[in-house]
């Protein structure tokens, strides 16, 4: 049997924030169509401190390809180490999948140790292009690999078959793709603990969401695509997680999660039905959708989730329209009351930045941080994240337009620094105050996320009423905080 290596490389700033790695789920759902043809090692980075060595013996075998995932930023530098040691050390093509290809394949595939890139979902495309490899047949004819041919970079180039640069199709069905085969990863290795010691597992339930927001890559990689699993497909997997790893909260990484209403209320009532005792969170949904919720929806909410993570960007319902938010400022504060009567915990992100937002736009948006904050201990705020402008987005085209300088090869991507710095639209005041900002939406919710043990609670609520004054006037002038806060740290070392 030939043997197929696919690396998952180091993300970056994020290995030191998680105490253990996500599941690399990119790579289980390519291999997923190849389980039983082939000898397939996953080789994580973020887990084997001897990363290297390990695959040095490994490209010992019968190797017919390595197969690395990649999206934009740091994880880059990491996936071109990996790529140059195949090169050195063994003639098995390299190819590259995943966002940040399947965004710049041409880019990507033009650098010298990359040969080939496959664009979009791989569990159907990647095992045509590994059985046109072991067939000898030019791996160019699978609809989205890319490849150097005359030196220039080429997507299938048969003609008739598919335009230059036009990604392929998404998969439709996704329900009728194989299981994921958790059997090729040492599965423990990513089950972490949250805050209450649950044991916790990060899974996939959709794919894509409907909407068009002009920062979100969904536009360009689903096409608006969603797609999902079955409540039968997402509940067997729960319940096999649960009842083999012991999981207890299931982390829904989803952009969407509450797309279809029926298929949610499938789920979690199926969750009760199956004596399910988990918990989960929920990463992506918005608040449109979650006003088409019922009262039984709801209540199931209240009973597993423990925290719903909300996209809700800006206060402003002008900057909300500059960004094709689709929603209204008054469906945002109903949103909040319908799951504040549940007490669903909710975990609200920001996003700011834009070319036309103002000043007032952003003093919007801390009048409503400091509304839904206010006397609810289950609001909770991530911090004002500012705008970074991903190719395939819509505010790229802005920025480009705008004359900001992006890399024009792999490792500047890798190196690129998404600071509010390298925004062209943002004077110096605006780059202070988004900066400052940053960190008060977190710092004015929930202490509970914030804040330890029972003395820094104590101090902590002495001090919100100070953070909620600096939000109102959004002046963040003589930060005392930070001295108070190494103060702290110096007490405690
Ligand atoms: C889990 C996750 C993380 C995890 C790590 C994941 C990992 N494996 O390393 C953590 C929490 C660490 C993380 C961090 C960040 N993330 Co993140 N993350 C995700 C999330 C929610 C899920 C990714 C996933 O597992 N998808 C499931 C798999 C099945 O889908 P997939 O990766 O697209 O894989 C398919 C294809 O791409 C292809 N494919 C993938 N790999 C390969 C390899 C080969 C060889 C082949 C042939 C095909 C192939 O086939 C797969 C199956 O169809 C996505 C959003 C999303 N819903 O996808 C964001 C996302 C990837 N993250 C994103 C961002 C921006 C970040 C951060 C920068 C955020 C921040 N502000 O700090 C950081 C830091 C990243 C960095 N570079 O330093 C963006 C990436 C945009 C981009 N242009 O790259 C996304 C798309 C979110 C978004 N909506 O903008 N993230
Ligand atoms: S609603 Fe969320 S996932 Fe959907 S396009 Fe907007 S930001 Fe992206």
């Amino acid at each position: 049997m030939k043997k197929i290596i696919l690396i998952q490389p180091k993300v970056g700033s994020w290995e030191f924030i998680q105490d253990v790695p996500m599941v690399p789920l990119s790579l289980l759902a390519v291999a997923s169509g190849l389980v039983g043809r082939y000898e397939i090692r996953i080789l994580d980075q973020r887990l084997d401190r001897d990363w290297a060595g390990s695959l040095k013996k490994e490209l010992q075998g019968d190797v017919l390809c390595v197969g690395i995932t990649a999206f934009t930023g740091p994880q880059i530098l990491y996936a071109l180490e990996a790529s140059r040691l195949v090169k050195k050390h063994s003639s098995a093509p390299v190819i590259w999948g995943g966002i940040h290809p399947s965004i710049l394949p041409a880019q990507t595939v033009s650098h010298e140790a990359v040969d080939f890139v496959l664009v979009g979902e791989g569990e159907i495309s990647f095992p045509m292009f590994v059985q046109a490899l072991e067939q000898g047949t030019p791996p160019l004819s699978v609809p989205g690999v890319w490849a150097m041919a005359g030196g220039h970079p080429r997507d299938n180039p048969r003609e008739g078959v598919q335009p230059q640069g036009s990604p392929p199709e998404t998969i439709q069905d996704i329900d009728a793709l194989p299981p994921l085969p958790y059997h090729l990863v040492r599965l423990a290795d990513y089950i972490g603990r949250d805050r209450r010691g649950r044991r916790t597992f990060a899974i996939k339930t959709s794919r894509g969401c409907p909407y068009r927001c002009t920062f979100c890559h969904q536009n360009s990689s689903y096409r608006k695509k969603w797609r999902a699993f079955g409540p039968g497909r997402v509940l067997d997997e729960m319940q096999l997680l649960a009842r083999e790893h012991g999981v207890e909260h299931f982390q829904i990484l989803d952009d969407n999660f509450f797309v279809d209403t029926k298929r949610t209320q499938a789920i979690l009532s199926g969750m009760v039905e199956r004596g399910l005792k988990t918990v989960i969170t929920i990463n992506g949904s918005r608040v449109t959708d979650i006003l088409r919720l019922g009262e039984d929806s709801l209540k199931l909410l209240a009973a597993h989730c423990v925290e719903l993570q909300i996209g809700l960007e800006s206060g402003s319902q002008r900057i909300l329209d500059v960004m094709k938010k689709d929603t209204s400022l008054a469906q945002v504060m109903q949103a909040n009351e319908r799951l504040k009567q549940y007490r669903i915990p909710r975990y609200y992100e920001l996003v700011s930045g834009f070319p036309e937002e103002t000043r007032e736009d952003i003093a919007e948006t801390a009048r409503l941080i400091l509304d839904l904050s206010q006397d609810d201990p289950d609001v909770f705020f991530a911090p004002l994240e500012c705008l970074n402008p991903y190719p395939g987005t819509e505010v790229y085209g802005q920025a480009v337009a705008a004359g900001m300088q992006f890399p024009t090869s792999l490792e500047g991507w890798g190196k690129f620094e998404w600071s509010k710095a390298n925004l062209p639209w943002l004077d110096r005041n605006k780059q202070r105050l988004l900066e400052s900002f940053h960190l008060f939406p977190t710092l004015i919710s929930s202490e509970i996320k914030v804040a330890e043990t029972g003395w820094m609670r104590f101090l902590f609520r002495l001090y919100r009423p100070f953070a909620r004054w600096r939000v109102r006037h959004l002046f963040f002038g003589l930060p005392v905080e930070s001295l108070a806060f190494r103060l702290l740290t110096w007490i405690r070392s």
